[in-house]
């Protein structure tokens, strides 16, 4: 209620819309131009995500809550009883109901998001759904330091970064997370983690392509975004979205690109675009449990356990500092 009083959603929020601005001119400055994918979730952003979790082209959400609910038992003995459970990301906190259900006696949940209406909107459905829980949503963009509530000072932590969210990071962007997230979750922490897996690239394609449309319209909302919050003047008819899995770097790689010779104002700044040239909108690493594991070695993390289900199409690793 305070939150909504002090209307703390993105549109508002000084810090993150300041922040927003330096990002965009500086990324459409570069000669790749790029703005970060943290950017995509706006309400209308985190809702068409939600919606992409539910295509049939996208496998990973399906895939890994399967995966969560066929190890929920197993997860909950490891974590043990009275534990603080911490989200990266949450958006609308779906699959952490699979924890809440298994975990004993939960202490407290912490959902991270830099979407305050859709932090708020999925706190309040948590409060009511599970009214013994204590809820404290903190908005803010978890690639920052993010500040733990006093009311979890004692209290054993479990991460969950779940979703393949950490696909967004390059590996060594990955690493030093893992890093920060093991200092800031402190010792006796554990953290789950969801790693998308490598695979045949027609099925990465296909989940970044899909008929109806809704990533290309999740893709070219950051264009709405920027002419609504920093006035641009994007013309959305003249770009479109682009999806490629690179093998070579392991990743899917989404672009914006422009289908004419044209120029954009931004808060008074102009930019030129030529036809065909792009604005690289997100990274999604892929890894194989290996790499993954290598990368995890090089952090403050052991490695308890890994769930993966038949088709090895998705991972979630269950980590101890
Ligand atoms: C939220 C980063 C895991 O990379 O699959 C989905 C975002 N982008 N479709 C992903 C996304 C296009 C998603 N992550």
């Amino acid at each position: 209620a305070l939150a909504a009083a002090l209307h703390l959603d993105d549109d508002l929020n000084p810090l993150i819309r300041d922040e927003f601005l330096r990002d965009v001119l500086n990324g459409l400055s570069q000669r790749q131009k790029t703005i970060p994918p943290k950017y995509f979730y706006d309400a209308a952003g985190s809702r068409l995500f939600d919606r992409i979790c539910d295509l049939p082209e996208y496998y990973p959400t399906r895939t890994e809550t399967k995966i969560l609910r066929e190890s929920a038992q197993d997860i909950a003995a490891r974590a043990g009883w009275d534990v603080a459970l911490i989200e990266f990301g949450s958006g609308s906190s779906t699959k952490v109901r699979i924890l809440l259900d298994a975990l004993r006696l939960p202490a407290a949940y912490v959902p991270i998001d830099i979407c305050g209406p859709h932090l708020e909107d999925a706190a309040a459905a948590l409060r009511r759904d599970y009214p013994q829980l204590a809820v404290t949503a903190i908005h803010a963009d978890f690639t920052q330091e993010v500040q733990l509530p006093d009311s979890i000072r004692g209290k054993k932590r479990l991460g969950f970064f779940p979703g393949s969210t950490i696909g967004n990071f390059t590996p060594p962007e990955a690493e030093a997370f893992l890093s920060k997230a093991a200092k800031t979750l402190g010792a006796g922490a554990d953290m789950l983690v969801g790693v998308d897996l490598k695979k045949h690239g027609a099925v990465l394609h296909a989940a970044y392509n899909d008929h109806a449309g809704v990533t290309a319209a999740f893709n070219l909302n950051l264009l709405t975004r920027i002419n609504r919050e920093l006035r641009g003047d994007f013309d959305l008819s003249a770009f479109r979205h682009r999806a490629v899995y690179n093998a070579a770097f392991g990743r899917i790689e989404m672009y914006l690109e422009s289908l004419k010779p044209q120029i954009v104002h931004i808060a008074g700044d102009v930019f030129a675009f030529r036809e065909g040239e792009t604005i690289h909108t997100e990274n999604s690493y892929k890894y194989t449990i290996e790499s993954f594991h290598r990368l995890v070695k090089k952090t403050g993390w052991k490695i308890r356990e890994v769930y993966v289900d038949r088709e090895k199409l998705f991972s979630v690793h269950f980590l101890s500092r």
